[in-house]
């Protein structure tokens, strides 16, 4: 295997013999496997397109949620790729299905068929569906290493973080898509790109600028996906609002959820509606909290813990069941691998995995946290309480805009500091708490995705006398694009560029959904942003000189957190 798609892979290099993630050989396999397949939808779905015939939503769903499946800590279990309804055989029949539609039409048009290279044709050897030792064996065929051979180390590189970028973009278009605000625009991107990656003019697949800016593009795409998702969620749930979130468990029965899926938590509140359990949220559902139509259950009563490198330490001492949205899922302990359940594109071997819009399928679940003792008065007492203050999506913060600009103009308020994206163990991650803790009183922080748990809890105060708190959760890690409208309105309110305002952005990046974040704030020409803390293993050194230059991207690895703030502070 060779992987090296998220921030910790091995060495910083890449993934050999297992993934620092615990994704097993054959897992990464099926995966590089699945990913080769859904090129040939890509060349087939492209050109079916180009003949102006609709080509049916539930194809690109299927996309998003084939490349969902192979994100860092989403999916690890072998069966789902390769089992006889898994994503390979269905991305098989998917790219069989777009064959025969674009060979009727060109019979219809009594057109040549193009001689197609790849993926369009590929099959697995007979019997292969349902083997995950033959199938592996077929992956190992397609992997970012003889795409290597063919490309050179920074071309290659490029093509990766366009696929990567794909995933991260695949994963919050699937959110989108699941609460009917899917874009033909997007899925049209994607037919195109996985198409281009394969079949695209020679000259142009071996062109670094070209690709290059194919991967901006993306960036522009996800942009537009995490509207429709901020769109999607506000239609659905109400616009968030500032709200306390405790995290003193309450004694009683009680059920986790952990991910990002807010629609899945709305489902799961509605199904424990009227009985004795409690719903908590964890890592990146905490700011589920902040909707008012999830405000409306009574038994929705809290956070526990904090971002997904913990579980570990974490899970074993929630005394109920705990249900994984999406990422980030680690390998469960043994101490609640019993009690743990999957939904949605995630997945690990022995793990149960349910579709809760089935009648009856989230029983299991009900079960155990019925059996089970929930919190008592003295477990909910020994627990660690805090307050968490969270809900100041762009709406909230917009409405205090006119207090921002007069605190800007009168000088209580020199820099509005973005510090967010994904969390992870590495201590050099302490990079963006001593950023935020050191902070002049005269700045405030928004911050978004679970990155924001090694702070939250931390008390910035408020600005001045505006009632404005410094620091401001805004957020999942696709409500980067909340941060974006609010730097937009302000760069407008000024009458200049995000560029020129008092702003400073510092990025924690883990997996394939930052990627496709980052590539959204450079597609907006956004410059100077810090990312750490360390930088994506397939962006070369040739490359990264090019985001030097056009971006001023700024690593932020061997870098001190102090010397960087006092850049920050306009000392650049
Ligand atoms: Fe974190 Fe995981 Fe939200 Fe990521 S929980 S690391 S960027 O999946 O998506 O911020
Ligand atoms: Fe390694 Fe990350 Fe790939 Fe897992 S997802 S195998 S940790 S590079």
């Amino acid at each position: 295997m060779f992987c090296f798609q998220c921030e910790q892979t091995k060495g910083r290099k890449g993934c050999t013999t297992v993934g620092v993630c615990g994704k097993t050989p054959q897992v990464a396999h099926l995966q590089d496997l699945l990913v080769y397949i859904l090129h040939g939808i890509g060349i087939y779905g492209n050109r079916i397109r180009k003949f102006g015939i609709p080509i049916d939503p539930s194809i690109s769903t299927f996309i998003y949620s084939a490349l969902f499946s192979t994100l860092t800590n989403v999916n690890f279990d072998d069966e789902r790729f390769s089992g006889p309804l898994g994503y390979i055989s269905e991305a098989l029949n998917t790219r069989n299905y777009l064959r025969k539609i674009y060979l009727d039409e060109c019979t219809e048009r009594g057109q040549k068929p193009e001689v197609l290279p790849g993926p369009a044709d590929y099959d697995p050897p007979e019997g292969a569906l349902g083997s995950t030792d033959i199938l592996e064996a077929e992956g190992k065929k397609f992997g970012v290493k003889g795409n290597e051979e063919i490309y050179g180390a920074d071309l290659n590189g490029v093509r990766q973080m366009i696929i990567y970028g794909l995933k991260g973009m695949a994963a919050y278009a699937r959110h989108a898509d699941i609460l009917g605000e899917g874009s033909v625009e997007i899925a049209d991107f994607t037919l195109d790109i996985l198409d281009f990656l394969i079949d695209g003019p020679e000259d142009m697949r071996h062109d670094l600028a070209h690709n290059l800016g194919l991967a901006l593009k993306v960036g522009e795409m996800n942009l537009k996906g995490l509207e429709l998702l901020d769109k999607g969620h506000k239609l659905k749930f109400g616009n968030p609002t500032p709200h306390e979130v405790s995290t003193a468990p309450v004694p009683g029965k009680a059920i986790l959820v952990s991910g990002h899926d807010i629609q899945d938590l709305h489902k799961i509140l509605e199904l424990t509606e009227g009985t004795e359990i409690n719903v908590y949220t964890h890592g990146e559902l905490l700011p589920a909290h902040g909707y008012p139509k999830l405000q409306e259950f009574k038994h929705f009563v809290g956070h526990f813990g904090g971002a997904w490198q913990n579980q570990k330490f974490e899970f074993p001492t929630f005394p109920g069941p705990i249900v994984i949205t999406t990422n980030c899922l680690v390998e469960p302990l043994k101490s609640y691998k019993n009690r743990i359940f999957t939904l949605n594109e995630c997945g690990f071997s022995g793990v149960p995995h349910l579709d809760i819009n089935k009648p009856n399928a989230f029983d299991p679940v009900l079960k155990i946290a019925n059996e089970m003792r929930g919190f008592t008065e003295t477990s909910a007492k020994a627990s660690n309480n805090k307050v968490l203050t969270i809900g100041f999506g762009h709406d909230a913060i917009l409405a205090n805009a006119d207090k921002v600009i007069e605190a800007v103009q009168t000088g209580g308020l020199k820099r509005v500091f973005v510090v967010g994206g994904c969390d992870g163990s590495e201590n050099k991650r302490s990079y963006y708490t001593s950023i935020v803790d050191n902070l002049p009183k005269e700045t405030i922080v928004l911050t978004l995705g679970c990155a924001k748990y090694r702070f939250n809890s931390h008390d910035l105060g408020m600005l001045g006398d505006s009632g404005i708190p410094r620091l401001l959760d805004m957020g999942q890690c696709n409500d980067a694009y909340g941060a974006v409208v609010v730097a937009s309105a302000l760069a407008k309110a000024f009458n200049t560029d995000v560029n020129s305002l008092p702003l400073s952005i510092a990025l924690s990046w883990f997996e394939q959904k930052a990627v496709a974040v980052l590539l959204s704030l450079l597609h907006l020409g956004i410059k100077n942003i810090r990312v750490g803390p360390v930088l994506p293993a397939f962006i070369t050194p040739t490359v990264l000189d090019i985001l030097v230059e056009k971006f001023n991207i700024q690593p932020t690895d061997n870098r001190h957190p102090l010397d960087d703030l006092h850049l920050m502070m306009g000392n650049e």
